[in-house]
């Protein structure tokens, strides 16, 4: 999979894509990820990116020249159709679905939103899918957009280890996580429970798979528990 993100701010995105699972997948060569900059394609010598919205009010708004100029020029280095993702808190609401869908693609463009937003026609304009990653909002599509990128990659195939991967299937039920333990058996007189050091593989089995559903009872109502096969993850963390 290739990934093109577009941004005001390459430079944050760096770190965190050359760490842990994304970073490993990129080594890999699962996926490669290039950042661009808007401001590469600014039309005047102090590199504008953005000015006053027509009919007043406040802020400054991502102008459509340097937002198309970008896509362009990234679109045109590749052959093939990409998915192009705007991300904005007016988008679909971003679940494990929408993840699972959107990891089948082989090219995916990241528009990342800044300021107070960015002119219509740049979403009218451009054939996009608006993605939202939560009801809250953020100063801009950036953390948004790594985010995606980690839930994509994170499914790609090879990108867990063979043993995570496997784990991965047998929980993938729509049911939180259930609890888990490491040594050492007694923490400042917190103990483990005692089926987890039986020995006997049903039993635990069983009791992982209620503690999960009761748990997600409790803490998501909202989740559709009783669906086989959902691909809504365990929320391990
Ligand atoms: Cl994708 N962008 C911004 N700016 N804020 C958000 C968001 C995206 N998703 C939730 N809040």
């Amino acid at each position: 999979m290739h990934i093109d993100v577009l941004t005001l701010f390459p430079e944050v995105f760096d770190p965190y894509l050359s760490t842990s699972i994304v970073g490993r997948a990129v080594e890999g060569g699962l996926a490669s990820i290039d950042c661009t900059s808007f401001r590469d394609f600014a039309h005047d010598k102090h590199r504008s990116v953005d000015d006053r919205p027509f009919g007043g009010g406040p802020g400054m708004l991502l102008m459509c020249g340097p937002i198309f100029d970008t896509l362009e020029d990234v679109e045109s280095r590749r052959t093939g159709e990409p998915v192009r993702i705007l991300l904005t808190p007016q988008g679909e609401p971003l679940t494990q679905r929408v993840v699972a869908e959107l990891a089948t693609a082989p090219w995916l463009v990241m528009l990342c939103g800044h300021y107070e937003g960015f002119d219509e026609r740049i979403r009218t304009g451009i054939p996009v899918r608006e993605i939202s990653i939560g009801d809250y909002v953020l100063s801009g599509g950036e953390p948004a957009a790594m985010v995606l990128i980690d839930a994509i990659v994170r499914l790609l195939p090879g990108a867990l280890g063979a043993e995570h991967a496997a784990a991965d299937d047998s929980f993938s039920s729509g049911v939180l996580e259930h609890p888990q333990y490491t040594r050492p058996r007694d923490f400042r007189g917190m103990t483990v429970p005692d089926v987890l050091l039986s020995g006997d593989h049903g039993k635990i089995a069983g009791w992982r798979s209620e503690q999960a559903i009761q748990r997600t009872h409790r803490r998501r109502p909202d989740l559709a528990i009783d669906k086989p096969n959902s691909l809504r993850p365990t929320a391990s963390g």
